[in-house]
């Protein structure tokens, strides 16, 4: 039996942890996690714990935070073993070259890895052998074992454990659930990370499926075991990067959700796959609020260069849908990737200011290793290496291009320029100011009130959930001395195509 403390800075409850916590845990292990912002002496509360095993979840930008904290547990506690797992490792091995951190790094779905990791480690045996670990060999080279092939069935999987995230009373009072029914996606945008992982997460083993949802009946019974625990949550979130995943699927969603669980929630789509029947469902079932990636206003850049499958006819017919069965809905927007120019950006905003949305996100576009179009961006050059931007995609641009400045002021007067009258040539002036505060709040009031307003999550805990996170949405840019890289990714195994 070991004792796996996970480590976490942004405060939210995430499924792949509650996931990985309930399996340890049904095979006898114990665990906790532990967020900064919750707890008033982070370093005392996970020694007080006495971690066997640390485990970091990170995306690129948000995994070397716990390292200064890892150095000082590894002195109290000398059998400490650390593990960093998701997106980040997944796809860069470099946090293996950490020597004094981190012992080893999971690639990809990690519920059984990580059992075995931990049973290996107890029993003192090689990692050798455990499919989707790496880890440093003797001669100080990194090591990527072969992928195993996905879960095919999310049933299989014990419900996520969500007591780990709710012994913190913030999150276990507020109104909404974060809940997730799937695995993948339709798509694959060249600027996200779920295409890269369609090939490189799998085995390439026959009939491997890397888009999966839970059973309708699982998902209602997960629910209704979390309610009967904590029963103050009065709407669901999917976190899903599509509810509308299977069309079927969603049909009998409608059916059985009302009748078994009967929150409202909110949900992502993918409007390419969304037809009425679809919508009717939604409606039925008792969503109040759907979200989708608008991303850029130009048809070509959405479907050339982002690989998106949203034609025009898509963004201005489904809107109208949605509209028709009293749906409101919000879109997500991309601000400055090399392949928009700034008209382009504004043409977003005019596409915005048509289709009425009730809320638009816009975040500055940057590039991961992880993506498509992230690794042309690498090759060709187009990023400032040099330019500390933070872990936030809502704070500064690292891409090399001579607006800059004018990207990044758009990105947080977008709303003006979409719901204030008069607003696109007010913002084209405003831009070219010097950057400031006055705008950055001004993203964050319109962001706050469309989200705890518009979706229904509750105003006051969207503020203070706001608040907790604030730090790490507007990290101010720095110069860093760029690090030796010692990037594997390019001799990673990254599998073969999937049956998606
Ligand atoms: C829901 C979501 C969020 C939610 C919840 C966070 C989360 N990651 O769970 C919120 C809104 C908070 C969020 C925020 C951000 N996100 Co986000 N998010 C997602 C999304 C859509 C789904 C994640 C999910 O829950 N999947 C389902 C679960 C079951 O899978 P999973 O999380 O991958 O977990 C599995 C493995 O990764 C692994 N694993 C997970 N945790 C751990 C921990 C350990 C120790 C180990 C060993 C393994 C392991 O095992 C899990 C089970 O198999 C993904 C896209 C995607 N489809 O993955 C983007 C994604 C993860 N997000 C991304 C980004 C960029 C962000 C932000 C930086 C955006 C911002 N605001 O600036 C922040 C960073 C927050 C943070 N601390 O990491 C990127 C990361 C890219 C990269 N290369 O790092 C992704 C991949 C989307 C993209 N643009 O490509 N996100
Ligand atoms: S639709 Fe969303 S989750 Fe799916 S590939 Fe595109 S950006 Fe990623």
């Amino acid at each position: 039996m070991a004792r796996v403390a996970f480590v976490l800075t942004t405060c939210h409850e995430f499924e792949g942890v509650k996931v990985l916590s309930s399996v340890l845990k049904k095979h006898g292990h114990v665990t906790d996690a532990f967020i900064t912002s919750e707890e008033h002496d982070y370093f005392r509360a996970v020694l007080d714990f006495r971690p066997d095993v640390i485990a970091i979840y990170a995306t690129t930008g948000q995994h070397e935070w716990p390292y200064p904290y890892i150095r000082r547990w590894k002195k109290e506690l000398a059998h400490l073993k650390v593990v960093m797992g998701g997106p980040h490792p997944s796809h860069d091995l470099e946090p293996l070259t950490h020597t004094d951190v981190i012992d080893a790094t999971i690639k990809g779905e990690a519920e059984y890895a990580l059992l075995e990791l931990v049973a290996a480690w107890e029993s003192n045996t090689t990692l050798e052998f455990i499919p989707n670990v790496a880890f440093l060999a003797p001669s100080g080279v990194p090591v990527q074992n072969p992928i195993r092939p996905v879960i095919s069935d999310l049933d299989e999987l014990p419900f996520p454990d969500v007591d780990i995230f709710y012994k913190y009373p913030f999150l276990r009072s507020k109104r909404v659930l974060q809940v997730h029914a799937s695995r993948g996606c339709q798509n694959s945008c060249t600027y996200c990370s779920v295409g890269t992982m369609k090939k490189d997460w799998v085995s390439g083993k026959k009939g491997e499926k890397f888009n999966r949802t839970k059973s309708v009946d699982y998902l209602c019974d997960e629910i209704n075991d979390v309610l009967a625990r904590y029963p103050g949550f009065r709407m669901i979130n999917f976190g899903d990067a599509a509810l509308n995943m299977y069309s079927g699927w969603l049909a009998e969603f409608a059916e059985k959700w009302p009748e078994r669980v009967g929150l409202p929630f909110a949900c992502n789509i993918n409007i390419n796959y969304l037809d009425e029947q679809d919508i009717i469902a939604l409606k039925r079932a008792g969503c109040v609020s759907v979200q989708f990636g608008l991303e850029s206003g130009s048809e070509d850049v959405r479907l050339k260069i982002y690989k998106k499958g949203y034609t025009d006819d898509v963004v201005f017919g489904i809107p109208k849908l949605l509209r028709k069965h009293k749906l409101t809905f919000r879109t997500n927007n991309i601000m400055g990737s090399p392949a928009e120019t700034l008209d382009d950006m504004f043409e977003t905003v005019r596409v915005n200011k048509k289709i009425k949305p009730d809320g638009c996100t816009v975040l500055i576009y940057r590039s991961f290793r992880s993506t498509a179009l992230g690794q042309q961006d690498f090759e060709l050059g187009r990023i400032d290496e040099g330019k500390d931007i933070g872990p936030s995609i809502q704070h500064d641009s690292a891409i090399i291009r001579d607006d800059v400045h004018e990207v990044v002021n758009l990105q947080k007067l977008f709303n003006v320029a979409v719901y204030v009258p008069g607003g696109i040539p007010l913002v084209r002036a405003l831009i070219r100011l010097p950057r400031n505060r006055l705008f950055e709040v001004t993203q964050l009031s319109f962001l706050w009130y469309q989200h705890a307003v518009v979706s229904g999550f509750g105003m006051l805990d969207d503020f203070l959930l706001g608040l907790k996170n604030v730090r790490n949405i507007f990290q101010p840019t720095r110069r860093k001395r760029l690090p030796q890289r010692v990037s594997l990714a390019d001799r990673m195994d990254t599998g073969a195509q999937a049956t998606v």
